[in-house]
This record gives structure tokens, sequence and C-alpha cells, in this order.
């Protein structure tokens, strides 16, 4: 499932174990059902799929701090934007929860100094979502109003 962007693509079902492809044809969509005809041991195959409803949750990408960004990838801006919120109040980014770098469920210096090390030091990655956007798996504590990177 993608909404054409590389960070938007994430996987539904695997159709067909192994490196083969399944040569999904047809997709159709009906309501909350995703139907299309597969390729598999069996010969040709009709499948239905339930797509997730999405969830209200905003969706966001763990560590980006300028939202209005186009590119999902973290740079020194992100760390940057992430000091001047814990350190000179004068940003205060639209998801406070992509900047919960660590997902402890509180914005604090750790958060900057994992961002630094990640972006300098090759150390741990952001906690997810990340690199991709997605949701919070812990959605309690700190709100994210908007995260445009990730709107479909
Ligand atoms: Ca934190
Ligand atoms: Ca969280």
């Amino acid at each position: 499932m993608s909404d054409g962007r590389a960070w938007g693509t994430r996987r539904i079902a695997d159709l067909r174990a192994g490196p083969e492809s399944s040569d999904p044809r047809l997709l159709t969509r009906v309501n909350d059902l995703l139907f299309f005809v597969v390729s598999n041991k069996y010969g040709k195959e009709l499948w239905a799929l339930p797509l997730e409803r999405e969830s209200s949750e905003p969706r966001f990408i763990r560590g980006k701090a300028s939202a209005e960004d186009v590119s999902p990838t973290l740079e020194v801006a992100d760390a940057v934007n992430l000091l001047r919120y814990l350190f000179l109040g004068e940003f205060i980014p639209p998801c406070l929860e992509s900047i919960d770098v660590d997902d402890s469920g509180s914005i604090d210096v750790a958060d900057a100094i994992r961002l630094l090390v990640y972006l300098f030091l090759s150390g741990p990655a952001p906690a997810g979502p990340f690199p991709s956007c997605g949701q919070d798996p812990t959605p309690a504590g700190l709100s994210c109003e908007s995260f445009p990177l990730c709107a479909l």
C-alpha cells in the first residue's frame, strides 16, 4: 500500500512467500476491501484483503522536528529545532511526539543527545515510527496536532 512515496509505503500482506512475485493485478477497492488477482502455486487466485481503517492517531516520523520539511531524512536542523524547543522555548513543533526521540513520554535533554548521537556518531536510531511515517506505539501523553510530511 503506498501513497507514492517511499516513506508512505507499507506492506499489508505477503501473498507469496519467497522471492517470486505474486504479480497482483486488477486491484479494485470496494469500501474497506481490496480485491485483486494474484499468481501463486495454485495458479490465478482472487484475493480480498480488508484495508486497515486509519485510526485518528496522526502519523509522523520520530526525530523529525521540522514538520514543514519535505524530506523525511533527519538533519541537523531537526536537532537544532529540538534544542530551540528545550532551551530557548522559541520553537514549538506541531507534533511534540515527534521530538520525543526515545519515546519515553517526555521531552528532555536525553532526546536531544540521542538525536545528535544518531546523526553524528551513528548511534541508535530514534524509536519508532522511524524512518517511515507511522503511528505512535505508545500514544498516551504528548500531543501531535499535525505532521504535514505524513499527511496522505
Ligand atoms: Ca524522551
Ligand atoms: Ca509515545
